[in-house]
């Protein structure tokens, strides 16, 4: 089925939605995008989404030709012109089309699009039995160079960690930092539990605040868990009572194996378990309304 996409004002068939090969988003990567879920007729957290969306707009000097409230419009209407219910919106602003050399003011506007779409869920074998992931070779770009908060369209770093993953047999790999602290995954952040208190990596090391992330966090400490954002290394994973990732994609997936280590008992723990089930609830039940 085509969709009907959003492209700079207009709603489009999917033939007709088409971006120019000089435009800065695919010369350079200049630009920046969010993946958002929505569930049950409602976006989940859109309105994180969209500040994360405006801050990284913000950090590389890129301007959005539509507010904050008419990306949101732009975003509901997109999907609602799909008729979806549950699914998957990329939103993305490029810098523009310009000349061939790097000059972002040589772009004269920012173009903008949402594509909605239905999710490609992971396996749910891997929720009940718990992912396997390796760490990557290929550190996480460093923040002084390319900040990770950014969520840019230059996702490079990732991929070549992914592929990383790929050689290994597995669908996730951890980075770490260049001085060996665990960061993040490709497309997920990362929690670990020791003695039922949760830990994960601090943005400032160059981890993405993930939507999911503060999600989970929350969810842990109505649950009475202390939660603590610190720095830890491979060591403290694999010696770990349970581990699990978080993403918009993802949601709560439990980790069992790390470069052949078995986390805890093998087997998804009782906390990450419990986390998974709360989001869901979470999902199901709050976001900004599609079609009231
Ligand atoms: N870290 C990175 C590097 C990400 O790209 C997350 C963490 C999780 O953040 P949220 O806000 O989603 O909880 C992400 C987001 C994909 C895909 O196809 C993954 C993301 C974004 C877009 C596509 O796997 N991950």
């Amino acid at each position: 089925m085509s969709l009907i996409i959003y492209l700079d004002g207009k709603f489009v068939p999917e033939s007709e939605a088409k971006i120019s090969v000089f435009d800065h988003g695919l010369l350079y990567g200049d630009g920046v995008f969010e993946g958002i879920r929505f569930y049950n007729n409602r976006v989940f957290r859109l309105d994180e989404h969209l500040q994360r969306l405006y801050d990284s707009a913000k950090a590389i000097r890129l301007e959005i030709p539509l507010d904050i409230n008419e990306m949101e419009q732009a975003i509901l209407e997109t999907i609602r012109r799909n008729d979806l219910h549950y699914g998957y919106i990329r939103a993305v602003v490029t810098r523009g089309v310009g000349d061939l050399g790097l000059d972002p003011d040589k772009c004269s506007v920012a173009s903008v699009f949402v594509i909605a779409s239905s999710i490609v869920l992971y396996p749910d074998k891997y929720y009940q039995e718990g992912l396997e992931v390796v760490t990557a070779p290929t550190r996480r770009n460093i923040a002084e160079a390319l900040n990770p908060r950014i969520k840019s369209l230059n996702y490079l770093n990732n991929i070549l960690a992914k592929i990383e993953a790929k050689n290994a047999n597995v669908i996730e790999a951890i980075m770490l930092s260049n001085d060996g602290h665990v960061v993040e995954c490709t497309g997920d952040n990362i929690f670990i539990i020791k003695n039922r208190v949760l830990y994960t990596p601090p943005t400032y090391i160059g981890a993405l605040e993930g939507v999911t992330r503060n999600a989970t966090m929350e969810l842990a400490r109505d649950m009475g868990l202390e939660v603590i954002e610190a720095l830890f290394n491979r060591y403290e994973v694999y010696l770990a009572d349970e581990c699990f990732l978080t993403g918009t994609a993802a949601e709560v997936i439990p980790v069992v194996k790390v470069d052949g280590r078995i986390i805890g008992d093998g087997k998804p723990g009782e906390i990450s378990k419990e986390l998974k089930k709360r989001f869901e609830v979470l999902t199901q039940t709050t976001g900004t309304p599609i079609y009231e």
